[in-house]
């Protein structure tokens, strides 16, 4: 019976072509697997499950209110990640803090960064939503990191990936030689390679935004928006169409699959609240740049590349813009003429 390559055996063979490799790596991303197939399990259940749908009656530090299956994911997260000496501490998108390991677990030499549960606002109604982690390394000879260690730029990603839960749950991760997704086969619970190599077509015909926002924008996202809705008798020269899930993981998915724009810019609203974007840099921005740009596609806040940034806080927000080159390169032109 083949049940095809399973996600461990395609990490350790790319592994093998690594020398150096001490299978450090390999041990790292089957344990956020298995969090993320925890994960899973949960949402899937939903109503079924005792207690995970629902609020949590807290705060997150970005003063959101969390859900419980936020707060439940980001339990399993740090208690799958903590124990097997692959990383020397985390930062969660759910946690004040970087999350320092108990003095009983071995340091390890990976940093690991993560949104345990992306679209929160989708989980109670059961739209997609979606892990999404980021693997840096740990700077040499640091056994106890301090947030500091983590504000590396994107650039400096080794790793980085999502887990969609959806009508299937996939996995979808790029080490720098790609992207490559995995389908969850349930019955063996085995994440199973599904397609090797993703590309994102360079032209496309939809965009997503939330467009209650319009009349906040800044104006070179209200000039590329109107364009897009003239349509082929506008500049663009061809009619676009409008998505929005409210799910940053499953609008990136869906452009992996057929192009397309995503875009949550920097607009007045979010000014007024003192904040540089509504997305974060460090557990959302970079791990999805990196893949999109692994893809062949592009990622900017507007102005520059994101991956570039050089991060200042851990929470820091910034504007994104990211998808089909051609109209990432287009948006990001319009900033520059202002
Ligand atoms: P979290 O759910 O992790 O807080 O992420 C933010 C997010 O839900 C993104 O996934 C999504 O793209 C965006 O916010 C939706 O924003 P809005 O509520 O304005 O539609």
């Amino acid at each position: 019976m083949h049940i095809g390559t399973t996600l461990t055996q395609f990490i350790i063979e790319k592994e093998h072509q690594h020398v150096e490799a001490t299978g450090a790596f390999t041990g790292l991303l089957n344990e956020i697997a298995t969090a993320c197939k925890i994960i899973s399990n949960g949402v899937n259940h939903g109503g079924l499950a005792e207690d995970v749908l629902g609020v949590a009656g807290t705060e997150n530090v970005q003063g959101e209110e969390q859900k419980k299956l936020d707060v439940l994911s980001n339990e399993v997260m740090i208690a799958r990640n903590q124990w097997g000496g692959h990383v020397a501490a985390m930062a969660s998108e759910e946690e004040d803090d970087i999350y320092n390991l108990p003095r009983e677990y071995p340091r390890g030499k990976y940093l690991l960064l993560f949104d345990p549960l992306d679209g929160s606002s989708n989980i109670d109604v059961n739209i997609s939503v979606g892990t999404i982690f980021s693997i840096l390394r740990c700077p040499e000879g640091v056994e106890e990191p301090t947030a500091d260690d983590f504000l590396q730029p994107g650039t400096t990603q080794v790793a980085a990936g999502y887990a969609l839960y959806g009508p299937s749950t996939e996995m979808v991760l790029t080490t720098g030689n790609g992207v490559n997704r995995f389908t969850l086969d349930p019955n063996v619970g085995e994440f199973i390679l599904t397609e090797e190599n993703v590309t994102i077509p360079q032209e496309t015909q939809e965009f997503a935004i939330n467009m209650s926002n319009q009349r906040f924008w800044e104006a070179p996202v209200k000039r590329y928006i109107d364009e897009c809705l003239q349509g082929k008798e506008g500049p663009l020269g061809k009619d676009f169409n409008m998505r929005w899930v409210a799910s940053m993981v499953a609008e990136v998915h869906r452009i992996l699959n057929r192009g397309g724009i995503f875009m949550y810019p920097m607009d007045s609203k979010t000014a007024a609240k003192g904040q540089a974007g509504k997305l974060r840099l460090m557990y959302e921005a970079n791990p999805m740049s990196f893949i999109v740009e692994q893809a062949g596609g592009a990622s900017t806040t507007g102005r520059e590349r994101i991956m570039d940034m050089k991060p200042e806080h851990i929470h820091q927000r910034v504007p994104v813009v990211l998808g089909s080159r051609t109209e990432v390169e287009r948006v990001t032109a319009y900033h520059k003429e202002g």
